[in-house]
């Protein structure tokens, strides 16, 4: 059985050192009394380079998320069914990819160059979220999409908000609100096809299968394994650990899946009375692992079209960067 975190601590194991090579532990205590004191930090402020490393690392692989997360829905906005879903789900999508912008500008507060941050995503030196990996099979798949994986990047979003980077919880203020947007049409569609005829609840059903294994991931590793966040939580960067945030997940979300009677393929999920907490069971973690090393079923694909679309843009970056004509023609 999983679920209820914890970080797992070897009591014989020497606390990890937080500073770089040449750094003052001087400044480090101011830093980390800041963070205590619910400060934000800000992008000229003095911070430990392990923090702007990690916050460049997760910000980046926030971004590149958005932007490929675009892509299995994105398929679907020439298929929607009717004019109403697909201005819906045209909005969404181009929605993320202002979740991306945002995120990037983010990261780049940091110094890492936004070309260099897409460059890394092409050559797949950076990581983007796992769940992205799988394909949209069906209109239910929007759906599961839309309700499920959005309401699972809230839970994540809203909690780390909270945190101690200033652009970075700027961005996830601004992207939540669009977020609940999001998970109100995946809900909307959802619920339409589970209560509708036997063939769309069978749909959405085959749909929930077919991803309920990648959003179990999508919190990533049991906290026993999770390699960052013991440091990312000393510095407020995440609020809470993958196994909270994917119980708080299960906690809020299982009950709204059964109401309209769709079942959850894990034989041993079922809620233990002492906790009032959602246990399931082991959601294969080799699978993760292989997802996110890039031997998914999507994931040359997506990498491809990124590939492609940052090929055949660059024209127009080009374009943009060029001085204005306006500027360069003399007046008359
Ligand atoms: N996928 O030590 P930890 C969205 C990697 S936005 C891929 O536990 P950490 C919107 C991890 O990078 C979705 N890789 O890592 C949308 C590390 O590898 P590294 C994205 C994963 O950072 C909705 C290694 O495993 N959200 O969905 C994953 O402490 C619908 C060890 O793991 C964010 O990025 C994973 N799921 O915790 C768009 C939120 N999990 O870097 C379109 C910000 C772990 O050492 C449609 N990020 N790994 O090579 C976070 O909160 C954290 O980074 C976690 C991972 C929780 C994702």
């Amino acid at each position: 059985m999983y679920g209820g975190g914890y970080i797992h601590q070897d009591p014989n194991q020497k606390p990890k050192s937080h500073l770089a090579e040449g750094e003052d532990p001087i400044r480090l205590a101011e830093f980390e009394a800041r963070i205590a004191a619910g400060d934000k930090i800000e992008p000229r402020d003095w911070m430990p380079a392990e923090y702007r490393r990690q916050l460049i690392r997760m910000i980046e692989q926030h971004a590149h998320s958005e932007v490929i997360g675009s892509l299995p829905e994105g398929t679907w906005i020439t298929r929607a069914p009717g004019f109403r879903r697909k201005m819906a789900l045209m909005a969404k999508v181009q929605d993320e990819i202002g979740h991306a912008q945002l995120l990037y500008s983010a990261a780049e507060t940091l110094g890492k160059p936004r070309e260099q941050m897409i460059n890394d995503l092409i050559n797949g030196k950076s990581k983007y979220s796992n769940v992205f990996n799988y394909p949209a099979k069906t209109w239910a798949d929007v759906a599961v999409i839309g309700f499920l994986i959005d309401a699972a990047a809230i839970v994540n979003q809203v909690a780390n908000s909270k945190g101690s980077y200033g652009p970075y919880c700027r961005a996830l203020e601004r992207i939540c609100y669009e977020e609940s947007f999001h998970l109100k049409q995946g809900h909307d569609i959802f619920v339409f096809l589970a209560t509708g005829t036997e063939v769309q609840k069978e749909m959405v059903q085959q749909a929930l299968n077919r991803w309920w294994k990648p959003i179990m991931h999508f919190f990533g590793p049991s906290d026993k394994s999770s390699v960052h966040t013991e440091t990312l939580m000393r510095w407020k960067v995440k609020m809470a650990s993958n196994d909270d945030m994917r119980q708080q997940f299960l906690n809020m979300y299982v009950p709204k899946i059964r109401e309209v009677g769709i079942t959850i393929p894990d034989a041993e999920l079922k809620k233990n009375p002492l906790t009032n907490e959602w246990e399931f069971g082991d959601p294969d973690w080799a699978e993760f692992y292989e997802v996110i090393k890039g031997n998914g079923p999507c994931n040359s694909e997506r990498i491809a079209v990124r590939k492609w679309a940052e090929d055949h843009g660059r024209w127009v970056r080009e374009a943009l960067l060029k001085p204005s004509h306006r500027y360069t023609v003399p007046l008359a």
